[in-house]
């Protein structure tokens, strides 16, 4: 494509997504979202699918975390398949869920033995930005099926990790997150309708027979609202819908609820949980909405719902829209370029540790932030820093929605170039930013750091 339809398609896209948060990333494929509060951040922690997936490849986990719902921080592919000697290496990466505990973080993986075979893995780390490490040396669980573990910390302290497809297991952690009190065992009710759905006849290629289920399919997620225990999970087959059973306690009895999400857009799969932040209660899942995307190429959305006065949760549709910002973001402390609302054609890098980058950038890509606030006394200067130069380009400033005339526009010529520039008129208020990129055909250079100054 010539540099100037590329640079209308890109006008096209930002203008058709103006008022879109859904999907929430755009650089990455991000299924099985996992989202976890921790003060005033959503840590999400995700896996990844493949670009160039024809099946389910997924070879890491990546981490994200915001302070306002809509911009997202990406913090790198913290644990891959090589954190996990014992695991097969490059796949079944497959879903997860982190939680801290006692200054230590947790993150509850699966994955596949070397020699084949379901496994259920713990990594450790002080921050979610890592180091993280292997935190037992061999699998936590095995099994047939034993995938999407989800941890639940109760108000008591007492830990417990609920997992499986085609089954429902759960144990007591120790304190020490990393072992079960008296082993696990089947979820009660497990085949029970009234705890988890109508039953359904289903093909169970493990016995190679049909055979009677309830709704359950996988995915569980954990959660605690006014004294009531929530497990919410895929259910019904593929393609799988978003159902909830409810209990008196962790131990049940479970009563099935129903149904809260519909089949994803354009994935056999959903997956995801609910949680609390800034007041506003929000439901996690993924569906097949990005460009190229499907049910081997998913991405997170959200969606804000309210329980129902009985604590029942509402049917909660699907929306583009996604949800609203609960913050705002200062232009005036340093952004790291990863930080992004919406972006197009862009990619970020696949490091762990704490320094990350967006990549892969051409001629008419971009991203936006949302709800930057720049108060009442204004911006008069734009600083932005690129990194590893290919050919060198401009980055040009548009607030709201990307127009005629930017509002600065920078020369990228250096790698590692820091370049400040006058803005071309003072911006005060709030607006959303797009930092698009202009330059000849071909890479372009990385996007580092950009900030504002009075
Ligand atoms: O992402 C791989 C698998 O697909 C997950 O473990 C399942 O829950 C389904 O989303």
């Amino acid at each position: 494509m010539n540099k100037k339809l590329i640079a209308s398609a890109a006008f096209a896209a930002a203008s058709f997504c103006a008022f879109a948060q859904n999907p929430v990333i755009s650089t990455m494929y991000t299924p099985d979202p996992a989202p976890y509060v921790h003060g005033d951040k959503v840590w999400l922690f995700v896996d990844h699918d493949e670009d160039d997936a024809t099946y389910f490849l997924m070879k890491d986990w990546l981490v994200y975390s915001t302070e306002d719902m809509v911009n997202w921080t990406y913090h790198g592919a913290q644990v891959t398949t090589a954190t996990f000697a014992w695991a097969r290496q490059g796949d079944k990466a497959w879903a997860s869920q982190a939680v801290e505990r006692n200054g230590k973080w947790y993150w509850y993986l699966c994955c596949s033995k070397a020699n084949g075979g379901d496994a259920l893995a713990v990594a450790v780390a002080d921050s979610p930005e890592g180091p993280w490490k292997d935190a037992i040396g061999a699998p936590l669980a095995e099994g047939f099926s034993f995938i999407d573990p989800t941890v639940f910390i109760d108000d008591d302290g007492q830990a417990f990790l609920f997992w499986g497809n085609k089954g429902l297991w759960y144990g007591k952690l120790n304190d020490d997150m990393i072992s079960f009190v008296d082993g696990y065992r089947q979820v009660p009710g497990y085949t029970d309708p009234k705890s988890f759905g109508e039953l359904q006849s289903k093909m169970d290629w493990s016995i190679g027979k049909e055979r009677m289920m309830t709704q359950y399919e996988e995915g569980p997620w954990i959660s605690k609202h006014n004294g009531t225990y929530y497990l919410s999970y895929p259910a019904g087959g593929v393609p799988e819908y978003m159902a909830y059973s409810t209990a008196p306690t962790i131990h049940g009895p479970w009563t099935f609820r129903g149904r809260i999400m519909d089949e994803a857009e354009n994935s056999f799969t959903i997956h995801g949980g609910t949680i609390n932040f800034k007041g506003h209660d929000y439901m996690f899942y993924h569906n097949g909405a990005l460009p190229n995307g499907g049910g081997f190429h998913r991405a997170t959305c959200i969606e804000e719902f309210k329980y129902n006065e009985d604590g029942s949760i509402p049917f909660i549709p699907f929306t583009r829209k996604g949800v609203d910002p609960v913050g705002t973001l200062n232009p005036y402390n340093r952004v790291e370029a990863e930080t992004i609302a919406q972006s197009w054609g862009v990619k970020v890098d696949r490091l762990a540790g704490s320094e990350h980058y967006v990549t892969s950038v051409h001629n008419g890509d971009w991203v936006k932030v949302r709800n930057v606030d720049f108060g009442e006394n204004g911006a008069a200067k734009f600083t932005f820093a690129a990194g590893n130069l290919v050919n060198g380009g401009r980055v040009e400033v548009y607030l709201d929605s990307i127009g005629d005339r930017a509002a600065a526009s920078v020369a990228v010529n250096a790698s590692g170039a820091v370049n400040t520039v006058e803005m071309r008129r003072k911006i005060t208020g709030i607006h959303d930013v797009y930092i698009l990129v202009r330059g000849v055909d071909g890479e372009l250079f990385d996007l580092d750091w950009w900030k504002f100054d009075e």
